[in-house]
């Protein structure tokens, strides 16, 4: 059997090859080449060329493996492992230029289903501030080879969080009545655009903690890896914190993480 750490290794070197592609078609213009599930829900002709390039690589390297990727969609292995793959995470933000966007790339074990499976190994690349976010399963995360540790409490000053608003107009009242229950816990509240790089700087102690409703299984799975090996948690709605999900996703350090998820689903 293929070890986490191998498997890591393989997700920096396609994040670091995938992100560098998504750099440099920034730099030619961006195209928007439709819209998915609402007006505001864009993918860009570079997401699509990103995802080919991660899915060739896995499909050369690793062919019985499955693949759940954002543009592309899904296809079963036949292994036990699957990879979850963001190509552009933050799609927003790359079409405006705005440099917070991000290649997640995780991979895990048992079906294909964040309410069950286990991840293994995780990339989050940063093309625009150099940053590689990694992690393997009992082996630690780390940025840029340092090894990274959430915030165990917050300061007196109260908790810097951040958060995202689905793309559906639907449900902005509803995230914003969640916003209200949860600032009495904030010393200040940031929308970095990328869930990718919010579970990432929760777990390098940039943040606080996290919290969003409406997530897809790309946007947490690698992220969400790398909060638990710097020592935070993680979940959602459902039994003992449930796990991050649709409903909600909620990453935090241990001081924080149950006051945080209470508030975060109205409890
Ligand atoms: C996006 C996120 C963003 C979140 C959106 C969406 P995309 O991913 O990371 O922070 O609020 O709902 O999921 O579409 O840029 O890959």
């Amino acid at each position: 059997m293929t070890q986490p750490h191998e498997l890591e290794a393989l997700a920096v070197d396609i994040a670091r090859e995938a992100g560098e592609l998504a750099r440099v078609r920034r730099t030619q213009g961006v195209a928007i080449a439709a819209t998915k599930s609402a007006i505001a829900d864009i993918v860009t002709e570079a997401d699509r060329e990103v995802e080919a390039l991660i899915r060739a690589r896995l499909r050369a390297e690793r062919p019985g493996d499955g693949f759940l990727g954002e543009e592309s969609g899904a296809e079963r292995g036949t292994t036990d492992l699957t990879w979850v793959v963001d190509p552009i995470d933050g799609t927003v933000n790359y079409a405006y230029g705005i440099p917070a966007y991000a290649v997640s790339i995780a991979v895990v074990t048992g079906e294909p289903d964040p309410e069950s499976w286990r991840a293994v190994a995780a990339a989050v690349f940063s093309p625009a501030a150099g940053e590689l976010f990694q992690a393997a399963v009992d082996g630690g995360a780390t940025l840029n080879g340092d090894r990274l540790a959430v915030n165990a409490e917050p300061t007196a000053a109260g908790a810097l969080l951040a958060t995202g608003f689905g793309y559906d107009p639907s449900t902005h009242a509803g995230d914003l009545a969640r916003v209200a229950r949860v600032m009495p816990l904030a010393r200040d509240l940031r929308r970095i655009g990328a869930a990718s790089l919010d579970f990432a700087y929760v777990a390098c102690g940039r943040l606080d903690g996290y919290f969003e409703r409406g997530l897809q299984p790309w946007d947490h799975a690698a992220g969400a890896l790398l909060v638990t090996e710097a020592g935070g948690r993680v979940g959602g709605v459902g039994s003992g914190g449930g796990r991050p999900g649709r409903a909600m996703s909620v990453a935090a350090g241990p001081g924080l993480f149950d006051a945080l998820l209470a508030a975060a689903i109205g409890d």
